[in-house]
């Protein structure tokens, strides 16, 4: 395993208090962003897309017009990581613009 799960849960504090919520069912946090219109919404995914590559890290994720919701999760850890936390930060980065 490259990347250890996250012991220690603090580090997504700044994250669930800006719209990242836990998901229910495993170890990931999920968002929904909301955008002006598709275009904003398929633009926000294809910049996120070139930071995920890069990263070599990858977003769960489905896009209903203006909308664009996220899962993360680090599968080759099976749950959280820190490279969760940095996408999750970049992602927020990028839906201000
Ligand atoms: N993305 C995410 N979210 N989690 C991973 O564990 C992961 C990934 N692993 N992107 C990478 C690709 C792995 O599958 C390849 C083989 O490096």
């Amino acid at each position: 395993m490259k990347v250890p799960k996250l012991k220690d849960r603090s580090p997504l504090a700044p994250l669930l208090a800006n719209g990242w919520a836990l998901d229910q069912t495993r170890d990931a946090i999920t968002k929904t962003y909301k955008f002006a219109n598709f275009i904003e919404a398929f633009g926000f995914m294809t910049r996120a897309a070139i930071w995920a590559e890069k990263w070599d890290h990858h977003p769960e994720w489905s896009n209903i017009y203006a909308r664009v919701t996220v899962t993360l999760t680090t599968h080759d850890a099976g749950g959280l990581t820190e490279l969760d936390i940095k996408l999750a930060s970049k992602l927020d980065a990028l839906a201000k613009g």
